[in-house]
């Protein structure tokens, strides 16, 4: 029997409200994707060559017995904090698999359930993602899912891709500053989108296309308005490590200028921080060095950081924050930080429009 008194066990509206129960990703038999076009459009071209030479093998066990560590203190500190943390289950993305359209050696990792899971009020949405490598990340998630689901949620899979070859144009140059994914179905990330509550915020990307975009927004119903931003990155993959609202009316902005961002912004409070402490050679195979603001608010004023971003930790208490270090320096080299490590499932407010 559902309590229709209790909160939804499913319920998150925005970025900051007060967390209750949030989903932490696992590395466990993580595995590097075979080399393909949508792999070439988006990470750093001086890891390509890893990527040719180790596509189907799983990670190094060094860098994911580092990173399971920084995940499992990740949720040592959530849990301190008082909030109920969820892993996905353990899957061995090292077994081969293959579709009547495409073949591949291996799946990727649950490591980054925000990539995958979008959470919109009491709806939890799966996303339709353009690689093919994550084809069938949902079987980690799927046991929690059905948990949520018994519980009152509701639970979406948007149209599962086919992920044929007419999905990634084949001329892509990524020299051309252009998207290496067409039209030809929908798809895209959850990790392009950064809920403000009634506003969405979201972006065309290597992975998320216009037929995505136009799908949720039909999807969600007049009461959500999706908004689509442009930051001139012809690599972008994710919006989270840099449009990240941090509270009503306050925005940590991760570009040089708010040039991207429309009128409704003009009277938000745009923060924008210090450069990373990231060394130049700390390797990120999968991302760029902004994944150092990929952070993760607890409420208005909690938020975690990585422990060795100290610049941005004094810039956030300095502006009224109360950040948590955390250490995550190993994870980050797998394409992420805290907001892409982890999924909110509930916060404590209601749906609510801030502009
Ligand atoms: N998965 C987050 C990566 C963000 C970025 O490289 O800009």
């Amino acid at each position: 029997m559902i309590d229709e008194t209790k909160l939804p066990v499913v319920n998150s509206f925005n970025e900051w409200d007060p967390l209750e129960e949030i989903i932490v990703g696992r590395v466990e038999y993580a595995c590097v994707p075979q080399w393909h076009a949508t792999l070439k459009a988006t990470m750093p071209a001086n890891q390509w060559h890893y990527f040719q030479q180790n596509g189907g093998q799983y990670i190094s066990d060094k860098l994911l017995e580092a990173a399971a560590q920084e995940l499992d203190g990740l949720t040592a500190v959530l849990q301190s904090e008082g909030i109920v943390v969820q892993r996905p289950a353990a899957i061995d993305w090292g077994v081969p698999f293959s579709t009547p359209d495409f073949a591949q050696p291996c799946g990727l990792y649950a490591a980054m359930p925000r990539d995958f899971l979008l959470v919109i009020g009491n709806e939890v949405i799966e996303s339709p993602m353009a690689w093919r490598s994550r084809y069938f990340e949902f079987k980690a998630y799927r046991p929690l899912l059905k948990r949520y689901f018994h519980q009152g949620a509701k639970w979406t899979t948007a149209p599962k891709p086919e992920l044929t070859e007419a999905l990634y144009k084949p001329t892509f140059n990524p020299a051309c500053s252009e998207f290496v994914i067409t039209e030809f179905e929908p798809v895209f990330d959850a990790a392009d989108f950064m809920r403000c509550g009634r506003d969405i915020f979201c972006q065309k990307s290597q992975v998320t296309n216009q037929f995505g975009i136009d799908w949720l927004q039909r999807h969600l119903g007049e009461a959500y308005r999706i908004h689509i931003l442009d930051f001139n990155d012809p690599k972008a993959m994710h919006i989270d490590a840099t449009f990240v609202p941090l509270a009503p009316g306050r925005l940590l902005l991760n570009e040089p200028s708010n040039a991207a961002l429309p009128p409704m912004f003009d009277s938000w409070e745009i923060l924008y921080p210090p450069p990373t402490t990231l060394p130049a050679d700390h390797q990120l195979y999968f991302s760029s060095n902004r994944v150092s603001v990929n952070i993760l608010s607890l409420d208005e004023e909690r938020v975690i950081v990585e422990a060795q971003e100290t610049p941005l930790i004094t810039f956030l208490a300095d502006h009224g924050f109360k950040p948590i270090p955390v250490p995550f320096r190993n994870f980050m080299s797998l394409g992420g930080a805290f907001h892409c490590a982890t999924c909110d499932i509930r916060r404590s407010g209601t749906l609510q429009s801030y502009f």
